[in-house]
């Protein structure tokens, strides 16, 4: 459980990261699950529902940039966030009635996997009410050349920034226009098992994988019960499938939010990466994307 110096850190600086928060065994489980994945990517050649491909990938050497809703993929995904300590961590934050919003799993391939630019969550899926975060497992020990996920502190405290290029979203902030510390951003480095927890409205990015090993990082959006996406629920069903502890409710919650809706819809939906190539100017160099 979180003491209340972590919660007030994490109120504070809009990111707060555990050391030993998934233990041996689910790493391992998580680690074959894994490898099983890519295995299963050497016969894709495109993106599709399931894999986000590295532009280099190929059959003989599969490179992904992500795997997509990876807790729809192998059970030990799904159970990750149902279990403790991670449940009671998420309750303490987000109160006693938690959803699911999301889940991938950022492979970062060695030597060159791609970055990511500056972005808020919140700019993807603005809500009803901001009780939103993200929690990224380091899968593996995560160091700075490994690319990890860096966030700046104090940022979710601040607007919600324009998202937009050329006329439409693209998922991601311009780094010129927006007059943000970005040189003051906490890196999520740490071993095995460590995860960062981040706000919804914190603004965050990764640079590309200089090093030899991948930096798989396997990421959670949960938001209270009440909050309410503001696109909409296209499947009832499914949205209340991803609670993960309480009740749902049809009585959404209303806070004052700054909202931007993303829209006109980006070309590429599904893919940040993608989306985020119709950037002029870009803070962090692209990796393998071309
Ligand atoms: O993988 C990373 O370094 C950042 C992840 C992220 O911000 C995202 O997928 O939206």
């Amino acid at each position: 459980m979180l003491t209340q110096h972590q919660i007030d850190q994490f109120h504070r600086d809009g990111i707060l990261l555990l050391e030993n928060v998934a233990d041996y065994n689910t790493l391992a489980t998580m680690r074959d699950a894994l490898a099983a994945l890519v295995e299963k990517s050497r016969t894709v050649t495109q993106h599709d529902a399931i894999y986000d491909l590295e532009p280099d990938h190929t059959t003989e050497r599969p490179r992904l940039r992500r795997i997509k809703h990876p807790h729809l993929r192998h059970a030990v995904f799904n159970d990750f966030p149902r279990t403790e300590p991670l449940l009671g961590i998420l309750q303490q934050l987000l109160g006693p009635d938690v959803r699911m919003h999301s889940s991938k799993l950022n492979l970062k391939a060695r030597v060159g996997g791609s970055s990511l630019e500056w972005h808020q969550d919140w700019a993807f899926h603005p809500h009803t009410n901001s009780s939103m975060l993200a929690v990224g497992l380091m899968m593996e020990d995560c160091r700075m050349e490994n690319g990890p996920m860096r966030v700046i502190p104090g940022s979710h405290q601040g607007p919600v920034y324009d998202h937009n290029a050329n006329g439409r979203f693209c998922g991601a902030i311009d780094p010129d226009s927006v007059a943000l510390n970005y040189a003051s951003a906490i890196p999520c480095v740490g071993k095995a098992g460590t995860i960062s927890i981040h706000h919804v409205f914190s603004v965050h990015g990764s640079a590309a994988n200089t090093s030899p090993y991948p930096r798989p990082l396997l990421l959670y959006e949960f938001m209270a019960a009440d909050a309410w996406p503001l696109m909409g629920v296209p499947d009832i069903e499914a949205f209340d499938s991803r609670m993960i502890c309480g009740q749902p409710t049809y009585a959404p919650r209303l806070e004052a939010v700054p909202v931007r809706l993303p829209l006109p819809a980006a070309v590429n939906l599904g893919s940040i990466y993608e989306n985020q190539t119709q950037l002029k100017r870009r803070y962090f160099t692209p990796g393998d994307t071309p």
